[in-house]
């Protein structure tokens, strides 16, 4: 039997949330590698680009998270079959990519200076990533990114939007989804109460 090992923050978020849901969904037990900040400090010069999350598939490893999202939401049916749905799916999943790096930029700032990068990708890339993000849901139907249905695009979203929400980001207003992306903020609700969903988390009450 194949083994995977899903290294990661020990957190219900970020680029290996999607991955453990899809993981759930598929049926296939993994080992959920959850490391602490001071470990992965430790540990980091040893992975590939010094980030996680890392996948070890019968002890070979693999990064980038979108991968890891395209191979195991396969397993899990969480991937469109069709060309230009797989397309639409892809597009959202680099689309989150692409925002998660405008937001590092912040990272580690303090004071008036974390307020200020704050304030400028609130106003600016999160605006901007949020909007072009409803719109692909407009072209969607308003439901899901692709297929009419949920897939790890909808997964990946759902956890970034959920991040902007929770106010866990200082200086990131709450309503910032709703103001930019009204769509978003129903397709996280309807993500949430996914059986896919509620059923991974129920996994780990
Ligand atoms: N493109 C990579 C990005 C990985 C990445 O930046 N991971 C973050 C954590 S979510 C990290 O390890 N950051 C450490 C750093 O940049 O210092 C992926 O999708 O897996």
């Amino acid at each position: 039997m194949t083994t995977y090992k899903l290294t990661y923050f020990d957190m219900n978020g970020g680029r290996a949330e999607p991955v453990r849901i899809a993981f759930h969904a598929a049926g296939i037990e993994f080992e959920d590698h959850r490391i602490s900040f001071p470990e992965f400090i430790e540990t980091r010069k040893s992975m590939r680009f010094h980030c996680v999350p890392t996948l070890e598939i019968d002890g070979t490893v693999v990064t980038q998270s979108n991968a890891m999202c395209r191979h195991v939401g396969k397993k899990g049916g969480l991937y469109p079959e069709d060309d230009l749905q797989a397309m639409y799916c892809d597009e959202a999943l680099g689309a989150i990519e692409d925002l998660l790096h405008q937001m590092v930029g912040s990272f580690g700032l303090e004071g008036d200076e974390l307020k200020a990068a704050r304030d400028k990708l609130a106003d600016g890339w999160i605006a901007i990533f949020l909007k072009g993000l409803n719109d692909m849901l407009e072209r969607g139907g308003g439901e899901y990114f692709a297929d009419g249905r949920l897939t790890v695009a909808d997964l990946k979203v759902y956890v970034t939007t959920q991040w902007f929400i929770s106010g866990q980001l200082d200086h990131i207003p709450t309503d910032i989804v709703e103001k930019n992306a009204p769509l978003l903020v129903e397709h996280a609700e309807r993500v949430a109460a996914d059986p896919v969903v509620t059923g991974y988390y129920a996994s780990r009450s």
